[in-house]
């Protein structure tokens, strides 16, 4: 039954989710005990990869769970009437904690003004909320929201390569050189994940089972390989100079 492999997650995709949920926490504990190395004053950046890393797991355990879906009207196949796709809500609701946590691992250690940094969060919330309302919409409407949290997206690529770089680079030049690399790296990442979207919640083209592949490696390379490289690169980098 076609319709069935559209609304639901097959147990291959099942065991994915397992997979890359042990990888979430599993490197949330190797996490955890870095951290317990370090003395108080010096483990801020740790805790906020642990709240990512933490939400991360539950996210996964639940997908894996077959948890955390609605089935919603796709109107992109003709001769096919009645048919839904799984949106995995869930989703949205790891990213509104995460995203905004992996935002402020990068900017806390560029001395960026409080307004900016409020500005950055804001449409953060903006793009992933308007993600989460354009997937759950079943009209071509949800691709006005699409183009709501593209722009967002945008602006929060001009902050982040604008004054973002300009303010580490008044940390000193190791600052500036740890804060290029992360953000290139988190900005080409992130760049993937409406076209993840566009195939999936958005046109409908690739089926949930293929959706978990992308988005898990996906995730995989924003949240634990990013963290653990950033906190590595933060952790060589003078305490003294943050504003924590
Ligand atoms: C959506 C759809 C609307 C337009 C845009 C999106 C971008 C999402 C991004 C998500 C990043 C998630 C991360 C998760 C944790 O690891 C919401 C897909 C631009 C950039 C990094």
């Amino acid at each position: 039954n076609p319709s069935d492999s559209d609304v639901t997650i097959n147990t291959k995709g099942s065991d994915w989710l397992w997979a890359v949920f042990a990888v979430m926490l599993l490197t949330n504990f190797l996490m955890m005990a870095w951290m317990f190395t370090l003395p108080k004053g010096r483990r801020t950046f740790h805790h906020m990869a642990i709240f990512i890393l933490t939400t991360a797991s539950i996210a996964y355990f639940s997908m894996a769970s077959n948890l955390g879906s609605t089935p919603i009207p796709v109107e992109f196949n003709g001769n096919r009437e009645n048919l839904t796709r799984a949106i995995w809500y869930v989703r949205y609701i790891d990213w509104v904690i995460t995203t905004p946590l992996l935002l402020l691992e990068l900017v806390l250690a560029t001395g960026l003004p409080l307004s900016d940094i409020m500005a950055l969060l804001f449409f953060d919330e903006v793009m992933i909320i308007t993600g989460l309302v354009g997937a759950l919409v079943a009209s071509t409407y949800k691709w006005g929201y699409f183009a709501f949290g593209c722009a967002a997206l945008i602006y929060i690529w001009v902050i982040l390569l604008g004054p973002a770089l300009k303010s580490s680079g008044t940390l000193g030049p190791d600052f500036k050189k740890a804060y290029l690399l992360s953000a290139a790296y988190l900005s080409f990442i992130w760049m993937l994940y409406p076209i993840a979207w566009g195939l999936s919640d958005g046109a409908n083209v690739i089926s949930p089972d293929s959706e978990m592949i992308f988005y898990g490696i996906l995730d995989i390379l924003a949240k634990p390989v990013f963290t653990a490289w950033h906190v590595y690169q933060i952790s060589r980098l003078d305490y003294t100079k943050m504003q924590l």
